[in-house]
């Protein structure tokens, strides 16, 4: 249940919570709300209200035990007189990692813990990833001709796949907690990196350029438009820049004028930031690989040739091919119109 709720409550993890009675109705639920609080099992504790007690709560994460900015959920699942707890993974947050487990019981309640773990991990694989790696889970996203072409050099966006296609990406980016692209690709692809879908226009992942060697352009259209927030990444000793007043700024460890990709993506980690969706270029992408900060690559291929000045999606032969070099396996392959999507993971 918690699952199209991805994106919407950095810094927090997307945890879904349900109270059941003895003889199984659905007495509560709740999903952590927009931005991260309250967290989900006030809410679906307070749905089920008295009766609650005796009843099982199910959650996708271990209650939290650390006041935070809500005081911890634990003492709430005590207070409501909950009888059996089954949850998912640990909560890897420092504050509560077992405690809250622990104390719940300690309160006599029955704690079932570690439950369907791989649904679990992929749900929060964000916020782990974040806690644990100090890094976002970053989901590349790439377009690519039937001959392996992504564009046509210098000649910005050139139409590759169709209109599920697009769809589709303004889902994956619903579903995340910031879009990033190249300074290249912010340039030369104009995009807007916003959700154009019907009834999900309030989803507003932060978008994110990650500044080159050359200052931006201030009429950059991801600057002229106000529908999300931006932040340009630079790097410290670049050229000074002075970015348009529309976007935020932070400055990062550089490497030949551009910002350490390692330390780009703990800025946005620092920042809450757990689920991070590339969209390109080849040379954004080629370099996430090599430094094996991807850990999904959906590969979207067009039924069209780009001919005359095309741009190789990577310069390592074709994608499938560096892909499978790197470790990838293909896991899912599905056909969006007259595309192709291949999904890539790791292991
Ligand atoms: C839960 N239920 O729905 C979520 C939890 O700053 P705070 O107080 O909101 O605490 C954030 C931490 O709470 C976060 O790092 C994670 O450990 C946990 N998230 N816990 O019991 C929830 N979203
Ligand atoms: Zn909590």
């Amino acid at each position: 249940m918690a699952m199209p709720y991805r994106g919407t409550t950095a810094e927090n993890p997307t945890v879904g919570a349900v109270v059941v009675s003895a003889d199984g109705r659905v007495l509560g639920r709740g999903v952590t709300a927009p931005g991260g609080r309250p967290h989900a099992e006030p809410l679906a504790l307070a749905m089920a209200g008295e009766a609650a007690r005796g009843a099982t709560l199910y959650v996708t994460l271990e209650p939290c035990n650390h006041w935070g900015r809500t005081p911890p959920c634990v003492d709430a699942v005590i207070a409501a007189g909950i009888a059996r707890v089954v949850c998912g993974a640990t909560d890897p947050d420092p504050r509560t990692a077992g405690e809250g487990i622990a104390r719940l019981r300690a309160a006599g309640i029955a704690v079932h813990a570690g439950e369907n773990l791989a649904a679990i991990e992929r749900l929060h694989e964000g916020f782990f990833s974040r806690i644990r790696r100090g890094r976002p889970f970053v989901t590349a996203k790439l377009a690519v001709s039937r001959n392996g072409m992504i564009g046509r050099s210098d000649r910005g966006n050139v139409a590759i796949t169709g209109e599920e296609a697009r769809r589709w990406t303004h889902m994956q980016r619903a579903l995340s907690d910031a879009v990033m692209v190249g300074a290249g690709t912010a340039r030369l692809d104009t995009p807007r990196l916003t959700v154009r879908l019907a009834g999900l226009e309030g989803r507003r992942p932060l978008r994110v350029v990650l500044g080159g060697r050359e200052p931006l352009p201030r009429d950059l259209t991801l600057f002229e438009s106000n529908d999300a927030q931006t932040l340009v990444i630079l790097a410290e000793n670049g050229k000074a820049e002075s970015v348009s007043q529309q976007a935020e700024t932070v400055v990062v460890a550089g490497r030949d004028g551009r910002p350490e990709l390692g330390a780009a993506l703990a800025a946005l980690a620092q920042r809450g930031i757990g689920r991070l969706l590339v969209e390109g270029g080849a040379g954004l992408n080629d370099a996430l690989l090599d430094a094996g900060l991807i850990d999904r690559f959906c590969l979207l291929e067009g039924a069209g040739v780009v001919e005359a000045d095309g741009v190789p999606a990577t310069v390592h032969g074709t994608l499938p091919e560096r892909l499978t070099q790197l470790g990838f396996s293909p896991v899912e392959t599905r056909a969006l119109g007259c595309d192709m999507l291949t999904t890539f993971e790791k292991g």
